[in-house]
């Protein structure tokens, strides 16, 4: 038998969610407009009032937001609360100049914590359960959302964070841990470490959510082999909560938005253009319940696809698609957000040409990120120590850059290959979107 956290909104006819979210947007648009003159500013210059905005039928008429608005508003111009009412930072992985800083209210954070217990319901999670938690902790909302949506269903939560494989494996063995919550690529590294240890029959884990970065059809396979589970996938941002945006339920296709705090679009990156449900674009999600930092009409630049065919599930909230792309360049790389721009930067500051390519492959489910960079003639040595110490130098200034570590190969002048049109900077070998 399926279980709902919210049984009322989850499986909710149509029309009622559409009632629900136009009073909620209109409620929104109210509250922006009053509140942060940066979307006054905006909806003025579109030549809006929030009395043009009477239901979800309007919302296409908002101007958009991304994350150079963001950036630009950072750290304080979007809040909508005044501070002493937030309680909560969190942010993402981007470093200097991108990071995003999200705030929430304890409002925001029940809230949030009920769209991640839904997650765990619908993986068939109760109070029977022992919810093993290895996202990280701290800023990244991997951590923090799971635990919440854990305590809210009533789970023995086991705050793991990331990292320490053999602790990890220990508590799962000792406590018997039944949900696994952690990034697609550790759940297939522990599935193998558990099973070179020969303590796959001592595990009692029956289901994984698992999310913050895009994996296969081939890699849920892999994984539930591996581990003996269903493995089930989250999707979520920082800048729209964290995880719990949507997510998966017992059929596997595509994971629930949980519509009545987030409205989805699909447009047309290009044109900006809405896009009918069926069709692939990029998502734009708009939060109507968040007091703190609501973000109106946000571009995710997620390729996806939405659908409201009925699901098995008994669940009516619209689902989507696993994202199938980006629509600007940002890579993630061992859960952390890598635009090629961050690399450009280091690489000109230290007198590099613009001549490199950024090569990120997956290795042990594990992924690895190579920079190979050309020295000018100048440069150029053949001396091999003179060389190394110049790669050092760039790895350190790349991690300081980056957060993580990225290989680094120095190659002779003219060695890497001039393109006739765009330069071809990234080399994917994950073929992580099919
Ligand atoms: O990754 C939040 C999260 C934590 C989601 C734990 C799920 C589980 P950010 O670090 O802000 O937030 O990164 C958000 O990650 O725009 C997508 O490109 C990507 N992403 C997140 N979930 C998925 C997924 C968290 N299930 C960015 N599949 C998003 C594919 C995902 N990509």
């Amino acid at each position: 038998m399926e279980k709902y956290y919210q049984p009322e909104v989850e499986t909710a006819s149509v029309e009622e969610l559409r009632k629900m979210q136009s009073e909620r947007l209109v409620n929104q648009v109210k509250n922006v407009w009053e509140n942060v003159p940066f979307y006054k500013n905006k909806m003025i210059e579109a030549g809006l009032t929030p009395d043009d905005i009477k239901s979800v039928d309007d919302l296409h008429k908002l101007p958009f937001i991304t994350k150079d608005d963001l950036r630009d508003c950072y750290p304080y111009g979007l809040l909508a609360r005044p501070l002493k009412d937030c309680v909560r930072i969190q942010s993402t992985s981007g470093t200097t100049g991108r990071r995003v800083v999200a705030f929430y209210t304890q409002h925001d954070i029940d809230l949030w914590e009920e769209c991640c217990a839904r997650a765990i319901t619908a993986v068939g999670g109760t109070n029977e359960d022992v919810c093993h938690v290895s996202y990280g902790y701290g800023l990244f909302t991997g951590g923090p959302g799971l635990n919440g949506g854990s305590h809210k269903v009533g789970c023995l939560t086991l705050p793991m964070s990331s990292g320490n494989t053999d602790r990890q494996i220990q508590f799962m063995t000792d406590l018997g841990s039944t949900i696994l919550c952690c990034t697609p690529s550790y759940a297939a590294y522990l599935g193998e470490s558990i099973q070179e240890r020969g303590l796959r029959d001592k595990i009692k884990l029956k289901a994984g959510i698992f999310g913050a970065e895009a994996w296969t059809e081939e890699m849920r396979h892999d994984i539930e082999e591996k581990l003996g589970i269903k493995a089930y996938d989250i999707y979520g941002l920082t800048e729209i909560s964290g995880p719990g945006v949507s997510f998966e339920c017992s059929e596997q296709t595509g994971m629930h938005v949980n519509e009545d705090h987030f409205i989805p679009e699909i447009i047309n990156p290009k044109t900006g253009e809405v896009l009918p449900e069926g069709e692939k674009g990029e998502l734009v999600f708009t939060s109507i319940t968040k007091e703190a930092f609501p973000l109106l009409r946000y571009r995710t630049r997620d390729i996806c696809v939405l659908s409201r065919k009925k699901c098995s599930c008994g669940r009516t909230l619209i689902k989507m698609a696993k994202p199938m792309g980006r629509s600007d360049d940002m890579l993630i790389v061992k859960g952390v957000n890598v635009f090629p721009s961050q690399i450009e930067t280091v690489l000109l500051n230290k007198g590099y040409p613009a001549n490199y390519q950024i090569i990120v492959d997956r290795v042990n489910y594990s992924d690895t990120i190579e920079v190979q960079v050309e020295m000018t003639p100048e440069m150029f040595s053949d001396d091999m120590k003179v060389v190394s110490a110049k790669e050092k130098e760039l790895v350190d200034a790349l991690k300081a850059m980056l957060g993580i570590y990225a290989k680094v190969t120095l190659v002779a002048p003219k060695t890497i290959a001039r393109s006739e049109g765009k330069a071809v900077r990234v080399i994917d070998k994950r073929n992580l979107y099919k």
